[in-house]
C-alpha cells in the first residue's frame, strides 16, 4: 500500500479544506481497512463506467469556445451515483453473504475512509496514471470506484503492475492550473475540482481565470488522455436515467439561482452532484464562468449579484464585472 504517498500529501496540506481526510480516525480507517471493519480480510472494488460510447454521453458537451454555456464534469451531468452505486453494492454484498452467513460487510462508496485507487490498483483493475486516476487498459478512467471491506477470505487478483502512461505527459501539460505533481498525487488547492466543488470560501483570484467556464468539476486531465480516446462503451445512462441532462446557459442559471434561497436550491439539486456546493458556492462559480465568457451581455446580471445577500456571491460578481 502506498501509505507513504498519502501520508506525505496529508502532511503537505494538498487536501486544502477538506478537513475530513486529515481527521485522524479517518486517517487510521485509510491506512488498514481493518480500523473501518473488525476482522476485515478482503477488499473488494467495483468499477462503475460511464465511458461513452459518442453517440450517448450524458448531456450536451459544450463546444470549448461557447463560452456562454457552463461546463460541467461528466460525472454529475445526471443523478448523484453515489446512492445508486451503493444499491449496487448491496446487491454484491448479499451474494458475499450467501457465500458464507457469518461474513460481515461493509460497503464505501468515494466519502467512505478508503483510499479507493491504492486498492484498485491492487486488486488488478489498472494503474494510476500521472493524472492520479485509475487507469483501467479496457475502460480508460471514465469509471467510478466504490468497494466491499469483509471478513470473508477470498483469493485476491494479482496487482496491476505496468505504468502505461510511458513517456506521455498530456495530462500535465494540459492541466490549466499546473495542479498535477511529479508523484502522480494532486494539490487539491489548485485543482478546478476542488475549487469548483469541494471549496466553500473564495476562489484564490489567480486560478480564476484559468476556471474559464468549468462552473462544475474538471475533466480535461482525462479528456487529453490516449487511454481515454477509445474505450470500451460503459453504460453511462446509468448516471443520467432520461440519457440527457441540460443545463441553462450561465446568464439565465444565474438569474435562476439568484431567485431561489439556500432551502429552495437544496430541494432543487436535491439527489445530483451539484446538491453539493450548495447555492453560494454554486453562484460564485457561475459569476467565474460569467467574468470568464468575454460577453458583456452578462453585466446586468452580475450587477444583480453585487446585491446577493451573501458576500461570497458578491465578492465573485464584483471580479467578474472587473474583468469584462
Ligand atoms: C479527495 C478526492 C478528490 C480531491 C483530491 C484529488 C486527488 N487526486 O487526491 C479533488 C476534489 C481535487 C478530487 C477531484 C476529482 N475526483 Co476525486 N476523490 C477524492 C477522494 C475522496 C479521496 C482521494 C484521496 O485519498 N486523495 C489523496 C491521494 C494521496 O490519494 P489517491 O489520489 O487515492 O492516490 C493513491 C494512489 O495513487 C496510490 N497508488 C497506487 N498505486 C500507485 C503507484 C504509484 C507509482 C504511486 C505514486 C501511487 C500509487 O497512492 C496514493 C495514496 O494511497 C476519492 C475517493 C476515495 N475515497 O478514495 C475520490 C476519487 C479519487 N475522485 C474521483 C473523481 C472521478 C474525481 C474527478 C475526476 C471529478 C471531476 N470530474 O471533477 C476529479 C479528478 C481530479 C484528479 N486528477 O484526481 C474518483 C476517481 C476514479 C478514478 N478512475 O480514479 C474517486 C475514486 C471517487 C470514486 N469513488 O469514484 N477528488
Ligand atoms: S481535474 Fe482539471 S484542474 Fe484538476 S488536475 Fe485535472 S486538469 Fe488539472
Ligand atoms: S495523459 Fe498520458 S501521462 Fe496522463 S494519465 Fe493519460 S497516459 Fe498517463
Amino acid at each position: 500500500m502506498h501509505a507513504g504517498v498519502y501520508l506525505d500529501w496529508l502532511e503537505a496540506g494538498y487536501h486544502g479544506e477538506m478537513a475530513w481526510m486529515a481527521r485522524p480516525d479517518a486517517v487510521r480507517r485509510r491506512l488498514d481497512p481493518r480500523e473501518a471493519l473488525i476482522g476485515c480480510r478482503t477488499v473488494i472494488v467495483a468499477t462503475l463506467s460511464y465511458s461513452p460510447d459518442d453517440s450517448s454521453m450524458p448531456g450536451p458537451a459544450p463546444a470549448e469556445n461557447d463560452r456562454g454555456q457552463p461546463l460541467i464534469a461528466r460525472y454529475a451531468r445526471g443523478i448523484d451515483y453515489h446512492d445508486w452505486f451503493e444499491t449496487r453494492l448491496d446487491a454484491l454484498a448479499d451474494d458475499v453473504r450467501s457465500l458464507d452467513p457469518d461474513a460481515r460487510v461493509r460497503r464505501y462508496v468515494d466519502y467512505g475512509p478508503v483510499l479507493e485507487r491504492d486498492h484498485a490498483q491492487r486488486a488488478g483493475l489498472g494503474w494510476i496514471g500521472k493524472n492520479s486516476m485509475l487507469i483501467s487498459p479496457e475502460l480508460g478512467s471514465w469509471l467510478l470506484l466504490g468497494e466491499l471491506l469483509t471478513t470473508l477470505d477470498v483469493e485476491p487478483d494479482p496487482p496491476f503492475v505496468p505504468d502505461r502512461c510511458g513517456t506521455c505527459r498530456r495530462c500535465i501539460d494540459a492541466c490549466p492550473t499546473d495542479a498535477i505533481l511529479d508523484d502522480r498525487t494532486i494539490d487539491s488547492r489548485r485543482c478546478i475540482s476542488y475549487l469548483t466543488i469541494e471549496l466553500r470560501g473564495s476562489i484564490p483570484v489567480e486560478l480564476r481565470p484559468a476556471i474559464g467556464n468549468r462552473v462544475f468539476g474538471c475533466d480535461i486531465c482525462q479528456d487529453v488522455c490516449p487511454w481515454n480516446a477509445a474505450p470500451q462503451p460503459g453504460d453511462p445512462t446509468a448516471l443520467v436515467p432520461g440519457g440527457h441532462a441540460e443545463f441553462p446557459a450561465m446568464q439565465e442559471w444565474a438569474e435562476a439561482l439568484l431567485e431561489m434561497d439556500r432551502d429552495v436550491y437544496r430541494e432543487a439539486y436535491r439527489g445530483t452532484p451539484l446538491a453539493r456546493p450548495g447555492r453560494d458556492a454554486m453562484l460564485r462559480n457561475l459569476c467565474v464562468g460569467l467574468g470568464n465568457s468575454g460577453d458583456r451581455a452578462a453585466v446586468p446580471v452580475l450587477r444583480r449579484c453585487l446585491a446577493d445577500a451573501s458576500e461570497l456571491v458578491r465578492e465573485h460578481a464584483a471580479w467578474a464585472l472587473e474583468r469584462l
